[in-house]
Protein backbone atom coordinates (compact mmCIF):
# COMPACT_ATOMS: atom_id res chain seq x y z
CA UNK A 1 0.00 0.00 0.00
CA UNK A 2 1.21 3.27 -0.74
CA UNK A 3 1.71 5.12 2.44
CA UNK A 4 -0.26 7.89 2.60
CA UNK A 5 0.02 9.13 6.56
CA UNK A 6 2.69 11.96 6.39
CA UNK A 7 0.30 13.92 4.63
CA UNK A 8 -2.26 13.58 7.42
CA UNK A 9 -1.37 16.97 8.67
CA UNK A 10 -1.51 18.72 6.06
CA UNK A 11 -5.73 18.93 6.62
CA UNK A 12 -6.18 21.11 9.76
CA UNK A 13 -9.22 19.57 10.59
CA UNK A 14 -7.98 16.01 11.24
CA UNK A 15 -6.74 17.37 14.13
CA UNK A 16 -9.90 17.95 15.84
CA UNK A 17 -11.54 16.05 18.74
CA UNK A 18 -15.39 14.84 18.22
CA UNK A 19 -16.86 14.51 21.94
CA UNK A 20 -13.24 13.90 23.87
CA UNK A 21 -11.81 11.92 20.62
CA UNK A 22 -9.91 12.05 17.84
CA UNK A 23 -11.60 12.60 14.69
CA UNK A 24 -12.20 9.82 12.20
CA UNK A 25 -13.47 10.83 9.55
CA UNK A 26 -14.97 8.12 7.26
CA UNK A 27 -17.15 10.62 5.15
CA UNK A 28 -15.67 11.32 1.77
CA UNK A 29 -18.42 10.30 -0.25
CA UNK A 30 -20.11 12.94 1.42
CA UNK A 31 -17.46 15.48 1.17
CA UNK A 32 -13.66 15.71 2.00
CA UNK A 33 -11.88 17.55 4.40
CA UNK A 34 -9.79 20.22 2.65
CA UNK A 35 -6.17 20.64 3.01
CA UNK A 36 -4.17 24.30 4.12
CA UNK A 37 -3.17 24.46 0.53
CA UNK A 38 -6.94 25.04 -0.46
CA UNK A 39 -7.68 27.09 2.44
CA UNK A 40 -4.75 29.65 1.99
CA UNK A 41 -5.16 30.13 -1.70
CA UNK A 42 -8.80 31.18 -1.05
CA UNK A 43 -7.92 33.21 1.70
CA UNK A 44 -4.72 34.91 -1.12
CA UNK A 45 -7.37 35.25 -3.60
CA UNK A 46 -9.99 37.37 -1.40
CA UNK A 47 -7.07 39.58 0.60
CA UNK A 48 -4.79 39.76 -2.98
CA UNK A 49 -6.84 39.57 -5.69
CA UNK A 50 -10.70 39.66 -5.25
CA UNK A 51 -12.77 41.94 -8.47
CA UNK A 52 -14.63 40.17 -10.65
CA UNK A 53 -13.46 37.97 -14.02
CA UNK A 54 -14.17 38.90 -17.64
CA UNK A 55 -14.81 42.75 -17.09
CA UNK A 56 -13.11 45.84 -16.52
CA UNK A 57 -9.70 46.87 -17.40
CA UNK A 58 -7.85 47.48 -14.10
CA UNK A 59 -5.36 44.96 -12.58
CA UNK A 60 -7.38 43.11 -10.06
CA UNK A 61 -9.94 42.00 -12.61
CA UNK A 62 -7.45 40.97 -15.04
CA UNK A 63 -5.94 38.90 -11.83
CA UNK A 64 -9.25 37.54 -10.78
CA UNK A 65 -9.75 36.38 -14.83
CA UNK A 66 -6.05 35.12 -14.96
CA UNK A 67 -6.78 33.01 -11.23
CA UNK A 68 -10.03 31.95 -12.80
CA UNK A 69 -9.03 30.69 -16.15
CA UNK A 70 -5.70 29.11 -14.51
CA UNK A 71 -7.93 27.10 -12.09
CA UNK A 72 -9.82 25.99 -15.23
CA UNK A 73 -7.19 24.80 -17.05
CA UNK A 74 -5.64 22.43 -13.77
CA UNK A 75 -8.56 21.10 -13.63
CA UNK A 76 -9.32 20.36 -16.97
CA UNK A 77 -5.77 19.31 -17.31
CA UNK A 78 -6.29 16.63 -14.78
CA UNK A 79 -8.77 15.05 -16.82
CA UNK A 80 -6.89 14.98 -20.37
CA UNK A 81 -9.04 17.75 -21.21
CA UNK A 82 -9.01 21.21 -23.49
CA UNK A 83 -9.72 23.89 -21.01
CA UNK A 84 -12.44 25.22 -23.77
CA UNK A 85 -14.47 22.42 -23.06
CA UNK A 86 -14.57 22.21 -19.23
CA UNK A 87 -17.71 24.09 -18.06
CA UNK A 88 -17.06 25.08 -14.35
CA UNK A 89 -20.73 24.52 -12.88
CA UNK A 90 -21.79 24.57 -9.06
CA UNK A 91 -21.41 20.83 -9.08
CA UNK A 92 -22.10 17.27 -10.40
CA UNK A 93 -26.15 18.01 -9.87
CA UNK A 94 -26.31 21.35 -11.86
CA UNK A 95 -23.33 19.19 -14.89
CA UNK A 96 -26.41 16.59 -14.56
CA UNK A 97 -28.81 19.11 -14.91
CA UNK A 98 -27.53 21.42 -17.76
CA UNK A 99 -27.37 17.98 -19.57
CA UNK A 100 -30.62 16.68 -19.52
CA UNK A 101 -32.15 20.55 -19.82
CA UNK A 102 -29.37 21.98 -22.49
CA UNK A 103 -29.29 18.90 -24.49
CA UNK A 104 -32.00 16.40 -23.35
CA UNK A 105 -35.09 18.87 -23.82
CA UNK A 106 -34.09 19.60 -27.52
CA UNK A 107 -33.15 16.09 -28.41
CA UNK A 108 -35.36 13.92 -26.88
CA UNK A 109 -39.35 13.04 -28.17
CA UNK A 110 -41.90 10.79 -27.59
CA UNK A 111 -41.09 7.42 -27.53
CA UNK A 112 -37.07 7.95 -26.84
CA UNK A 113 -35.69 5.54 -24.38
CA UNK A 114 -33.05 7.78 -21.86
CA UNK A 115 -31.49 4.32 -19.53
CA UNK A 116 -29.71 4.81 -16.72
CA UNK A 117 -29.47 2.03 -13.66
CA UNK A 118 -30.55 1.37 -10.44
CA UNK A 119 -27.29 2.17 -8.53
CA UNK A 120 -27.93 6.00 -9.73
CA UNK A 121 -27.82 8.95 -6.83
CA UNK A 122 -30.75 10.78 -7.29
CA UNK A 123 -28.93 13.74 -8.71
CA UNK A 124 -28.76 11.12 -11.92
CA UNK A 125 -32.06 9.90 -11.76
CA UNK A 126 -34.61 13.34 -10.69
CA UNK A 127 -33.29 15.48 -13.67
CA UNK A 128 -34.06 12.58 -16.16
CA UNK A 129 -37.45 12.23 -14.66
CA UNK A 130 -38.31 15.57 -15.01
CA UNK A 131 -37.01 15.44 -19.22
CA UNK A 132 -38.97 12.25 -19.78
CA UNK A 133 -42.29 14.19 -18.50
CA UNK A 134 -41.14 17.14 -20.74
CA UNK A 135 -40.64 15.03 -23.84
CA UNK A 136 -42.06 12.23 -23.55
CA UNK A 137 -39.47 9.91 -23.40
CA UNK A 138 -39.50 6.82 -21.42
CA UNK A 139 -36.89 6.07 -18.11
CA UNK A 140 -35.35 2.73 -18.51
CA UNK A 141 -33.62 1.32 -15.40
CA UNK A 142 -30.81 -1.54 -15.84
CA UNK A 143 -30.41 -3.47 -12.62
CA UNK A 144 -27.76 -5.37 -10.64
CA UNK A 145 -26.36 -8.65 -10.50
CA UNK A 146 -25.86 -10.60 -6.69
CA UNK A 147 -21.99 -8.76 -6.44
CA UNK A 148 -23.99 -5.40 -6.91
CA UNK A 149 -22.38 -4.11 -9.74
CA UNK A 150 -24.75 -3.10 -13.06
CA UNK A 151 -26.11 -6.73 -14.85
CA UNK A 152 -25.50 -5.98 -18.22
CA UNK A 153 -26.99 -8.99 -19.70
CA UNK A 154 -30.00 -7.09 -20.53
CA UNK A 155 -28.48 -4.63 -22.94
CA UNK A 156 -29.52 -6.75 -25.77
CA UNK A 157 -32.82 -6.43 -24.88
CA UNK A 158 -33.05 -3.27 -23.30
CA UNK A 159 -30.60 -1.30 -26.18
CA UNK A 160 -32.31 -0.43 -29.41
CA UNK A 161 -32.61 2.50 -31.61
CA UNK A 162 -35.25 3.94 -29.21
CA UNK A 163 -32.30 4.82 -26.26
CA UNK A 164 -30.95 8.34 -26.98
CA UNK A 165 -29.25 8.74 -23.87
CA UNK A 166 -27.33 6.22 -21.57
CA UNK A 167 -26.31 8.21 -18.03
CA UNK A 168 -24.67 6.32 -15.77
CA UNK A 169 -22.45 6.07 -12.16
CA UNK A 170 -18.80 5.67 -12.57
CA UNK A 171 -18.81 4.67 -9.04
CA UNK A 172 -21.55 4.05 -6.71
CA UNK A 173 -21.73 5.97 -3.88
CA UNK A 174 -23.76 4.02 -1.52
CA UNK A 175 -22.01 0.42 -2.50
CA UNK A 176 -18.66 1.54 -4.16
CA UNK A 177 -19.19 -0.65 -7.40
CA UNK A 178 -17.72 0.82 -10.64
CA UNK A 179 -19.75 1.20 -13.49
CA UNK A 180 -19.26 -1.02 -16.84
CA UNK A 181 -17.81 2.53 -18.17
CA UNK A 182 -17.04 0.77 -21.68
CA UNK A 183 -19.38 -1.65 -21.77
CA UNK A 184 -22.39 0.92 -21.61
CA UNK A 185 -20.83 3.02 -23.69
CA UNK A 186 -20.09 1.02 -26.68
CA UNK A 187 -23.61 -0.46 -26.03
CA UNK A 188 -24.80 3.48 -26.51
CA UNK A 189 -22.82 3.81 -29.54
CA UNK A 190 -23.89 0.97 -31.21
CA UNK A 191 -27.35 2.41 -31.01
CA UNK A 192 -26.36 5.78 -31.70
CA UNK A 193 -27.01 6.94 -28.13
CA UNK A 194 -25.04 9.51 -26.03
CA UNK A 195 -23.50 8.45 -23.11
CA UNK A 196 -23.07 10.63 -19.38
CA UNK A 197 -20.44 9.81 -17.19
CA UNK A 198 -21.73 10.75 -13.48
CA UNK A 199 -18.42 10.56 -12.55
CA UNK A 200 -18.69 12.50 -8.76
CA UNK A 201 -17.06 9.30 -7.26
CA UNK A 202 -14.87 8.61 -9.83
CA UNK A 203 -12.53 11.80 -10.50
CA UNK A 204 -11.54 11.98 -6.71
CA UNK A 205 -10.27 8.33 -6.97
CA UNK A 206 -8.87 6.94 -10.18
CA UNK A 207 -6.96 8.61 -12.88
CA UNK A 208 -9.82 9.56 -15.19
CA UNK A 209 -8.58 10.74 -19.11
CA UNK A 210 -11.56 11.88 -21.10
CA UNK A 211 -10.00 10.55 -24.37
CA UNK A 212 -9.57 6.81 -23.14
CA UNK A 213 -13.36 6.96 -21.60
CA UNK A 214 -14.62 8.68 -25.08
CA UNK A 215 -18.20 9.53 -23.68
CA UNK A 216 -19.93 11.91 -24.52
CA UNK A 217 -20.19 13.97 -21.26
CA UNK A 218 -18.66 13.72 -17.43
CA UNK A 219 -19.58 15.79 -14.38
CA UNK A 220 -17.80 16.20 -11.13
CA UNK A 221 -17.45 17.97 -8.06
CA UNK A 222 -14.78 19.99 -6.06
CA UNK A 223 -15.54 19.37 -2.81
CA UNK A 224 -15.35 15.71 -3.22
CA UNK A 225 -11.66 16.18 -3.97
CA UNK A 226 -10.27 18.42 -1.20
CA UNK A 227 -11.70 21.37 -3.08
CA UNK A 228 -14.35 23.71 -1.91
CA UNK A 229 -18.41 22.74 -2.17
CA UNK A 230 -20.28 25.52 -4.25
CA UNK A 231 -18.25 24.39 -7.80
CA UNK A 232 -18.02 21.36 -10.35
CA UNK A 233 -16.80 20.82 -13.82
CA UNK A 234 -18.75 19.43 -16.86
CA UNK A 235 -16.89 18.13 -19.43
CA UNK A 236 -18.36 17.81 -22.96
CA UNK A 237 -17.47 16.39 -26.40
CA UNK A 238 -17.13 20.16 -28.55
CA UNK A 239 -19.89 19.04 -30.58
CA UNK A 240 -22.35 18.19 -28.00
CA UNK A 241 -21.28 21.40 -25.64
CA UNK A 242 -21.93 22.93 -29.11
CA UNK A 243 -25.22 21.74 -29.44
CA UNK A 244 -26.34 21.82 -25.94
CA UNK A 245 -28.66 24.95 -25.64
CA UNK A 246 -27.57 27.49 -22.29
CA UNK A 247 -30.01 26.63 -19.03
CA UNK A 248 -29.33 29.97 -17.60
CA UNK A 249 -29.05 33.41 -19.45
CA UNK A 250 -27.99 36.55 -17.93
CA UNK A 251 -24.19 38.21 -17.90
CA UNK A 252 -21.14 36.42 -19.17
CA UNK A 253 -22.76 33.90 -21.42
CA UNK A 254 -23.81 36.25 -24.07
CA UNK A 255 -22.19 37.59 -27.22
CA UNK A 256 -25.20 40.07 -28.24
CA UNK A 257 -28.09 40.86 -26.64
CA UNK A 258 -30.27 43.08 -28.48
CA UNK A 259 -34.17 43.62 -27.60
CA UNK A 260 -35.85 40.19 -28.21
CA UNK A 261 -32.94 37.65 -29.43
CA UNK A 262 -29.29 36.99 -27.90
CA UNK A 263 -26.58 35.15 -28.86
CA UNK A 264 -24.28 33.13 -26.87
CA UNK A 265 -20.50 33.38 -25.83
CA UNK A 266 -18.74 30.66 -27.16
CA UNK A 267 -17.99 27.41 -24.96
CA UNK A 268 -17.49 27.07 -22.17
CA UNK A 269 -18.91 30.33 -20.94
CA UNK A 270 -22.37 29.75 -22.48
CA UNK A 271 -22.97 27.83 -19.61
CA UNK A 272 -21.11 30.34 -17.26
CA UNK A 273 -24.20 32.89 -16.84
CA UNK A 274 -23.62 35.30 -14.02
CA UNK A 275 -21.09 36.35 -11.93
CA UNK A 276 -19.22 32.68 -11.15
CA UNK A 277 -17.36 31.11 -8.01
CA UNK A 278 -13.94 32.55 -8.48
CA UNK A 279 -12.53 31.78 -5.32
CA UNK A 280 -14.08 28.21 -5.54
CA UNK A 281 -12.41 28.06 -9.04
CA UNK A 282 -9.07 29.10 -7.15
CA UNK A 283 -9.77 26.21 -4.34
CA UNK A 284 -10.45 23.87 -6.74
CA UNK A 285 -6.99 24.57 -9.04
CA UNK A 286 -5.35 24.29 -5.41
CA UNK A 287 -7.28 20.70 -5.03
CA UNK A 288 -6.22 19.79 -8.38
CA UNK A 289 -2.65 20.87 -7.55
CA UNK A 290 -2.50 19.00 -4.15
CA UNK A 291 -3.72 15.36 -5.66
CA UNK A 292 -1.51 15.75 -9.11
CA UNK A 293 1.15 15.99 -6.11
CA UNK A 294 0.23 13.17 -4.35
CA UNK A 295 -1.07 11.53 -7.66
CA UNK A 296 -4.28 9.65 -8.47
CA UNK A 297 -2.32 6.27 -8.98
CA UNK A 298 -1.07 6.06 -5.48
CA UNK A 299 -4.64 7.31 -3.91
CA UNK A 300 -6.10 4.86 -6.47
CA UNK A 301 -3.55 1.99 -4.46
CA UNK A 302 -3.73 3.25 -1.30
CA UNK A 303 -7.59 3.14 -1.25
CA UNK A 304 -8.24 0.08 -2.61
CA UNK A 305 -5.71 -1.75 0.29
CA UNK A 306 -7.58 0.67 2.80
CA UNK A 307 -10.99 -0.72 1.57
CA UNK A 308 -9.36 -4.24 1.30
CA UNK A 309 -9.05 -4.17 4.66
CA UNK A 310 -12.17 -2.60 5.94
CA UNK A 311 -14.28 -5.30 4.28
CA UNK A 312 -11.60 -8.02 5.50
CA UNK A 313 -12.58 -6.74 9.12
CA UNK A 314 -15.67 -5.90 8.85
CA UNK A 315 -16.68 -9.64 7.71
CA UNK A 316 -15.14 -10.23 10.92
CA UNK A 317 -18.11 -8.69 12.65
CA UNK A 318 -21.36 -10.91 13.46
CA UNK A 319 -24.06 -10.05 12.01
CA UNK A 320 -22.97 -7.60 9.60
CA UNK A 321 -23.94 -7.44 6.32
CA UNK A 322 -22.00 -5.29 3.51
CA UNK A 323 -24.31 -4.01 0.58
CA UNK A 324 -21.42 -3.88 -2.11
CA UNK A 325 -18.64 -6.08 -4.14
CA UNK A 326 -16.19 -8.00 -1.59
CA UNK A 327 -13.74 -7.69 -4.72
CA UNK A 328 -11.57 -4.54 -4.57
CA UNK A 329 -11.04 -4.43 -8.21
CA UNK A 330 -14.79 -3.96 -9.14
CA UNK A 331 -15.23 -1.09 -6.16
CA UNK A 332 -14.19 2.01 -5.09
CA UNK A 333 -14.05 3.26 -0.86
CA UNK A 334 -17.70 3.62 -0.42
CA UNK A 335 -18.95 0.42 1.92
CA UNK A 336 -22.17 0.10 2.77
CA UNK A 337 -23.11 -2.21 5.61
CA UNK A 338 -26.15 -2.88 8.18
CA UNK A 339 -25.55 -4.76 11.63
CA UNK A 340 -27.85 -6.65 12.41
CA UNK A 341 -31.44 -4.97 13.35
CA UNK A 342 -29.76 -2.05 14.31
CA UNK A 343 -31.06 1.41 12.85
CA UNK A 344 -27.91 2.92 10.71
CA UNK A 345 -28.95 6.08 12.05
CA UNK A 346 -28.51 4.92 15.91
CA UNK A 347 -25.30 3.49 14.80
CA UNK A 348 -23.68 6.26 13.54
CA UNK A 349 -25.33 8.14 16.84
CA UNK A 350 -23.11 5.39 18.43
CA UNK A 351 -19.67 5.80 16.78
CA UNK A 352 -19.91 9.80 16.98
CA UNK A 353 -19.67 8.94 20.50
CA UNK A 354 -16.39 7.72 19.65
CA UNK A 355 -15.30 10.78 17.38
CA UNK A 356 -16.14 8.21 14.23
CA UNK A 357 -18.37 10.28 11.40
CA UNK A 358 -20.03 7.82 9.23
CA UNK A 359 -23.01 8.41 7.30
CA UNK A 360 -26.12 6.93 7.90
CA UNK A 361 -29.71 7.07 5.36
CA UNK A 362 -30.52 6.64 1.85
CA UNK A 363 -27.36 8.35 0.68
CA UNK A 364 -29.94 10.20 -2.11
CA UNK A 365 -30.45 6.87 -3.85
CA UNK A 366 -33.36 5.55 -2.68
CA UNK A 367 -34.82 3.21 -5.78
CA UNK A 368 -31.81 1.66 -4.84
CA UNK A 369 -32.74 1.20 -1.03
CA UNK A 370 -36.28 0.22 -2.13
CA UNK A 371 -34.10 -2.35 -4.77
CA UNK A 372 -31.68 -4.08 -2.03
CA UNK A 373 -34.79 -3.82 0.47
CA UNK A 374 -33.34 -1.88 2.91
CA UNK A 375 -35.03 1.36 4.45
CA UNK A 376 -31.09 2.79 4.73
CA UNK A 377 -27.82 2.18 5.45
CA UNK A 378 -24.50 2.95 7.26
CA UNK A 379 -21.50 4.17 4.90
CA UNK A 380 -17.89 4.36 5.84
CA UNK A 381 -15.72 5.89 3.17
CA UNK A 382 -12.32 6.29 2.71
CA UNK A 383 -9.85 8.50 1.39
CA UNK A 384 -6.15 9.59 1.09
CA UNK A 385 -6.11 10.57 4.43
CA UNK A 386 -7.30 7.87 6.43
CA UNK A 387 -5.67 4.65 7.54
CA UNK A 388 -5.72 0.98 8.49
CA UNK A 389 -5.62 1.93 12.64
CA UNK A 390 -8.48 3.98 11.55
CA UNK A 391 -10.42 1.07 10.11
CA UNK A 392 -9.41 -0.80 13.62
CA UNK A 393 -11.28 2.12 15.87
CA UNK A 394 -14.28 1.68 13.80
CA UNK A 395 -14.33 -1.78 14.05
CA UNK A 396 -14.22 -1.14 18.08
CA UNK A 397 -16.88 0.70 17.84
CA UNK A 398 -19.17 -1.46 16.05
CA UNK A 399 -18.16 -4.27 18.76
CA UNK A 400 -19.05 -1.51 21.01
CA UNK A 401 -22.56 -0.73 19.42
CA UNK A 402 -23.13 -4.51 19.84
CA UNK A 403 -23.06 -4.50 22.91
CA UNK A 404 -25.53 -1.82 24.04
CA UNK A 405 -28.44 -3.01 21.30
CA UNK A 406 -27.45 -6.03 23.10
CA UNK A 407 -26.28 -8.25 20.08
CA UNK A 408 -23.92 -9.94 22.36
N1 LIG B 1 -23.52 11.55 -8.03
C1 LIG B 1 -22.92 10.79 -7.12
C2 LIG B 1 -22.45 9.41 -7.49
C3 LIG B 1 -22.72 11.29 -5.83
O1 LIG B 1 -22.11 10.53 -4.93
C4 LIG B 1 -23.18 12.60 -5.51
C5 LIG B 1 -23.09 13.15 -4.12
C6 LIG B 1 -23.76 13.36 -6.53
C7 LIG B 1 -23.93 12.81 -7.77
C8 LIG B 1 -24.20 14.77 -6.30
O2 LIG B 1 -23.08 15.58 -6.10
P1 LIG B 1 -23.23 17.08 -5.63
O3 LIG B 1 -21.83 17.52 -5.35
O4 LIG B 1 -23.85 17.83 -6.75
O5 LIG B 1 -24.10 17.07 -4.41
N2 LIG B 1 -23.06 12.17 -3.10
C9 LIG B 1 -23.29 12.38 -1.79
C10 LIG B 1 -23.26 11.34 -0.85
O6 LIG B 1 -23.01 10.19 -1.12
N3 LIG B 1 -23.54 11.85 0.38
O7 LIG B 1 -23.74 13.15 0.25
C11 LIG B 1 -23.59 13.51 -1.09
Amino acid sequence: MTDLSSLRGDFPILAREINGKPLVYLDSAATTQKPQSVLDAMDRYYTQSNANVHRGAHTLAAEATDLYETARGKVARLIGASPSQLVFTRGTTTSLNHVAYGWGLNHLSEGDKIVITIMEHHANIVPWQLIAKHTGAELVYLELNDDFTVDTSTLDQVFDDRVKVVSFSGMSNVTGAIGPITQLRDAARAVGALTVLDAAQLVPHTPVDVDDLDVDFLAFSSHKMLGPTGIGGLWGKRERLEEMEPTEGGGEMINVVERHTSTWAPVPHKFEAGTPPIAEAVGFGAAVDYLSKVGLEAIESHERAITGYALERLSEVPDLTVYGPMDVTKRGGAVSFALGDIHPHDLATILDQDGIAIRAGHHCARPLMKYLEVPATARASFYLYNTDDEVDKLIESLHKARDVFGLN
